[in-house]
């Protein structure tokens, strides 16, 4: 599965219980150096929900977290603005340490993965720095931030005029992508934001001409319902960059790699524009909060 954070570790979760060789291929382009440490929020947040230690009502970091750390970090007048759990901090350590000592992300990750006992392949897009940059425009004066600094300095509530990946030019796959791509009976594109999640993922060379390649057994899940998103800035992204913000505009923006949509039941209208474009369309509850909505949009995702 293509995967950026909430979204992706949502579906992934139903995935997690009934496929066995299950890979998610994740974004990090959301990833930051705080504090001397090396943080990737989409990994992490996979992570986590798959051992059903994630925070059910922030969707990220950990259950029944502390933050004594942070408290210290703000008595000094630290940087304090992306709050870091105590035992999220553990993770960040681990990272940090194994990166120093020479292991790619890919590498630190697999150990993560093994400390969680989980049955999933977490292939980080690169092991090579990449950084979603957003250029903002605050009456009239534009500058470029990182992506948390938009997503939560800013809590994403500022017009964007240009998303850029720093580091794509260069970024290889990291080892394994490119291969799990082929070799996958199925490929999965999360519901996760197309503009600063599953974007920098296909940033990667070799990732969209991959992708495309098998185009007709890649399957992706809208994330705009009713023009849209349930959670984030996606549909004010799409309407910012001048795409349609609906599921036809994310098939339209997919439709060179992406060979079948699923889109909700209430966007059922919108199925005939969608094949209009070459894309198969399926309606489906996709609504993952709903019970019982997860399994029955794993099935369909699968067959
Ligand atoms: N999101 C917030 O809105 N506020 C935070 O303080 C915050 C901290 C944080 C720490 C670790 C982590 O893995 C994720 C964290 N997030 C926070 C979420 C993060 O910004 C998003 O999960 C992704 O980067 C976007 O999908």
């Amino acid at each position: 599965m293509v995967s950026g954070g909430v979204g992706a570790a949502r579906l992934l979760r139903g995935f997690h219980r009934s496929v066995d060789e299950l890979t998610a291929i994740a974004n990090v382009g959301d990833d930051m150096t705080l504090h001397g440490l090396q943080i990737s929020p989409d990994l992490d947040t996979i992570v986590y929900t798959l051992a059903d230690a994630v925070s059910s009502e922030r969707g990220w970091g950990l259950e029944g977290e502390t933050w004594k750390a942070m408290e210290m970090v703000t008595r000094y007048g630290g940087e304090d603005w992306f709050s870091l759990g105590d035992r999220d901090l553990g993770t960040h350590l681990f990272r940090t340490q194994r990166l120093s000592e020479g292991a790619t992300l890919a590498e630190a990750t697999a150990e993560i993965v093994r400390g969680w006992d989980l049955h999933l392949r977490l292939l980080p897009v690169s092991n090579d720095r990449l950084r979603t940059m957003v250029t903002i425009d605050q009456e009239g004066a534009r500058s470029e931030i990182s992506f948390q600094e938009y997503f939560v300095g800013r809590q994403h509530d500022v017009d964007v005029t240009a998303v850029r990946f720093d580091g794509a030019s260069s970024a290889r796959p990291a080892p394994g992508v490119l291969d799990a791509i082929t070799a996958a009976d199925r490929v999965v594109v999360a519901p996760s934001n197309p503009l600063v999640s599953i974007d920098p993922v296909l940033s990667v060379a070799g990732v969209r001409s991959t992708l495309a390649a098998r185009r007709e057994s890649v399957v992706g899940v809208s994330p705009i319902i009713a023009g849209a998103a349930l959670k984030g800035p996606a549909a004010r992204l799409m309407t910012e960059m001048g795409l349609e913000c609906s599921a036809v505009g994310v098939a339209r923006y997919y439709a060179d790699f992406c060979g079948t949509m699923v889109i909700d039941t209430v966007d059922a209208a919108l199925a005939a524009d969608i094949e209009a474009l070459g894309v198969r369309c399926i309606v489906t509850d996709t609504i993952m909060s709903e019970p019982g909505v997860l399994d029955s949009l794993c099935e369909t995702l699968l067959h």
